[in-house]
């Protein structure tokens, strides 16, 4: 039985983009296996960003969060393949680029320069229902 192929949102964050990590972060994607489906570089406002966020709103990092995801480009992404969404935040590492897993592209590339907001490079969904959702927001 082979598994349904999913579409996710990646998001290579305002720090990926002026580190100019763009490329290597495609090319992991590719070598993994997962296949483009649309890219565009984006000045995100913040009513996007607040929609995109909604489930942080009101949390003490929010509006660093915000302000730093506003602060230059983004790069988003559409992707696809098998179980692409669980297997996309497994190419990412966790959060917190410190403690992510060497062999993420958070723990081998990411930084966070101690502001309350962690600089970790990429976003992306962490569910069926969020990768429709975030997909609708930033695609269509
Ligand atoms: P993302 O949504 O960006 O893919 O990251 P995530 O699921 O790993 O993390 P999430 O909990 O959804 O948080 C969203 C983003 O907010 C920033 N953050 N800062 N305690 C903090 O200062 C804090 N916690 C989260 C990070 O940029 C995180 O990716
Ligand atoms: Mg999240």
């Amino acid at each position: 039985m082979s598994t349904p192929v999913q579409e996710t949102l990646v998001l290579v964050k305002p720090d990926g983009v002026a580190r100019n990590l763009s490329g290597e972060i495609l090319r992991r994607i590719e070598q993994k296996g997962y296949s483009l489906v649309d890219i565009k570089l984006v000045q995100a406002d913040r009513s996007l960003l607040a929609e995109h966020y909604a489930e942080h709103a009101g949390k003490p990092f929010f509006e660093p969060l915000v302000e730093f995801m506003e602060s230059g480009p983004i790069l988003a992404i559409r992707i696809a393949g098998e179980r692409v969404i669980e297997g996309f935040r497994s190419l990412a590492g966790t959060t917190d680029p410190t403690t992510a897993a060497p062999g993420t592209i958070r723990g081998d590339l990411g930084r966070d320069w101690g502001s309350k907001v962690q600089q970790n490079l990429v976003h992306g969904s962490d569910s069926p229902e969020s990768a429709s959702r975030e997909l609708a927001l930033w695609f269509d």
